[in-house]
């Protein structure tokens, strides 16, 4: 390759990933305006907690490696759909679908795939909501279409899927077993909490309601 083409080549790759740090950046501020403005009309926030991350060259390129493709940019932007990756962690597992519902009304997001790992967990127990969206980057000379994943599950499916990451990877992917069925057990445990919590909450808000229809005040926090 000449100099001029590894140059062009590194602006191409720089490119490639400020486009994604931009969508994230992007998808961050539609979920804190609804985070915001949620609170102000409803005096409820939905959402405890936001992260995100773009995943590593390394990472993309196991990826690439074990989806079986071509090393190319085209290719890895058009098949690999994680690369810009948003995480939600909400209270109830009602405000999740609250959330997936005013995220996929938005007019300029394009809504490519929704896994609903919480209606039909997998086999390990995992649960969470999985978006695939596309949303345009406004660039100097041009419009770019990016995927996002967008994640969202409860502080309790969160508690879960962080200890189960670590297991995986500290035994190489490889879970033993016994642990296997001790994680089922335990992601039966967080799904009986999350339903007990969500029926708990439910009463609260009648018992909110009652009062302030007597004139008691009530704050959310
Ligand atoms: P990391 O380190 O979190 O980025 P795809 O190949 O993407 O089309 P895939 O990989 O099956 O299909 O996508 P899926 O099912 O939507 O899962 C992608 C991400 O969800 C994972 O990313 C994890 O973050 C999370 N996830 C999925 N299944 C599990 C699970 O069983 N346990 C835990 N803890 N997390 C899970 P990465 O890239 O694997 O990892």
């Amino acid at each position: 390759l000449s100099i001029e083409a590894v140059d062009d080549l590194r602006k191409k790759v720089t490119r490639f990933g400020m486009a994604y740090k931009f969508a994230l950046e992007e998808i961050s501020t539609k979920v804190n305006i609804l985070k915001e403005e949620f609170r102000l009309i409803h005096d409820y926030n939905p959402i405890e907690h936001v992260s995100t991350r773009v995943k590593s060259a390394e990472s993309i390129m196991n990826k690439a490696h074990r989806k079986g493709l071509p090393l190319s940019l085209g290719v890895i932007k058009e098949n690999i759909r994680d690369i810009a990756g948003i995480r939600i962690t909400c209270s109830f597992e009602s405000d999740i679908y609250r959330i997936s519902e005013m995220i996929q009304s938005q007019s300029d997001v394009e809504v490519i795939e929704v896994k609903d790992y919480i209606k039909h967990p997998k086999p390990n127990g995992y649960r969470s909501l999985h978006l695939v969206l596309k949303i345009p980057v406004f660039m100097s000379d041009r419009v770019e279409k990016v995927y996002v994943e967008m994640q969202i599950r409860t502080i309790a499916m969160d508690f879960w899927a962080s200890l189960e990451h670590k297991i995986y990877y500290k035994y190489d992917k490889q879970i033993p077993g016994h642990l296997t069925e001790q994680l089922k057990e335990a992601a039966d445990t967080v799904a009986e909490l999350d339903r007990k919590m969500e029926h708990l909450n439910h009463e609260i808000n009648i018992l909110k309601e009652n009062d302030s229809q007597d004139g008691i005040e009530s704050h959310a926090f």
